[in-house]
């Protein structure tokens, strides 16, 4: 396969030819594509200099699959030429998420729903695939009703000013902000931008798209998003109400057996996920499982995954993993 990385240079992008070379991905010629600013630079991938090329190259190139990280401005402009040369493209950024003519994919839960016509596939929102992950298993068996989430994010998830941020607060140096505030001994309860309903944007993509991953209106998702000093990996507070009753043994036992799902959940030992722990790890973490006893068939979970890796990175490249081992591309 010819692979094209867009947004190579980045956050996800770096941890992205860390997923590729680490799972065997069977690439025949990679393309290293960034910014004009970035463009001439080398790269080092399994051993071998690359050279970063600009987007204009990389189309004439026409590599079967282009995963995207590049934010939602690239991919709106870029992601429609590579498909009208036939790429199939991997978009991380929220640009296709909502259109109702892209797939919005977490292969473990819908990647059947993709054919060869599907040139632009869109990888969900870093905090919605650990939900997703966790909630599939769970809404087959015990339909949910309501869902009440609360995050705690870390600052990769907003990219590299975020964590210079972070760490000059840490060293005390004077620098460039990311956020309006300091974030080091503080939690913002602001991801991303404000929307006019009072939310923010993070808050939204929360609350719609586990409704278009699951194919299903039927329940309803409402969010709290935080950012927290944490250098890697998210949190989740979940809240989840079912239409039917649950055991909890049942509960850890579904979840036990969901492939890309790790319990770690024993109060006795003090086990449960956490940041710390999740970090560089392609497994979502699910812990605290317990009956909410104020509601009926209510449940409270503590969910944690590395963002950069089930998040971003390694949800795209397993996309394009099913798309090689199904003859899709
Ligand atoms: P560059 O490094 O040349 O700026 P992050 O989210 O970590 O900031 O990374 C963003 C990634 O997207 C980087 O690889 C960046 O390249 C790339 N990028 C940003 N804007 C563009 C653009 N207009 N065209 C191509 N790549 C872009
Ligand atoms: C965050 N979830 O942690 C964001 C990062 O829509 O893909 C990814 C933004 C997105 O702030």
């Amino acid at each position: 396969m010819k692979v094209a990385v867009v947004g190579a240079t980045g956050m996800v992008g770096e941890v992205m030819l860390k997923v590729l070379a680490e799972r065997n991905f069977p690439v025949t010629e990679l393309l290293l594509v960034a910014s004009e600013r970035s463009v001439g630079k080398k790269m080092s991938y399994q051993g071998k200099d690359i050279t970063v090329i600009g987007l204009a190259d990389a189309v004439a190139a026409k590599p079967e699959i282009a995963i995207f990280s590049a934010g939602g401005d690239t991919s709106l402009e870029w992601a429609p030429k590579f498909a009208a040369v036939g790429t199939t493209v991997i978009d991380n950024s929220s640009a296709w998420r909502m259109d109702p003519t892209k797939k919005l994919v977490v292969p473990e839960i819908n990647a059947s729903q993709l054919t060869k016509e599907d040139k632009i596939i869109a990888n969900p929102n870093c905090s919605t695939i650990q939900m997703v992950m966790v909630l599939a298993p769970l809404h087959k068996k015990y339909k949910m009703k309501r869902v009440v989430v609360s995050t705690y994010q870390s600052v990769s998830g907003t990219g590299v000013k975020a964590v210079q941020q972070l760490e000059n607060e840490i060293a005390g140096i004077q620098g460039e902000m990311a956020y309006p505030y300091p974030i080091g001994r503080n939690a913002l309860p602001h991801c991303d931008v404000f929307l006019e309903n009072g939310y923010t944007k993070e808050e939204m993509k929360l609350a719609r798209e586990p409704q278009k991953i699951f194919d299903d209106r039927t329940f309803s998702v409402t969010a709290t998003a935080v950012r927290i000093p944490t250098a890697g990996g998210h949190s989740e507070s979940v809240n989840v109400e079912f239409e039917n009753d649950f055991d909890l043994s049942e509960v850890r036992k579904l979840l036990s057996e969901t492939s890309g799902v790790i319990v770690q959940d024993n109060p006795d030992t003090n086990t449960y996920p956490m940041p710390i722990y999740a970090h560089d790890k392609d497994d979502v973490f699910v812990g605290r499982i317990r009956r909410d006893e104020t509601q009926r068939n209510t449940l409270n979970m503590w969910i944690v995954a590395d963002n950069l890796r089930k998040g971003a990175a390694t949800n795209a490249v397993q996309i394009g993993e099913y798309l090689i081992t199904h003859n899709l591309v």
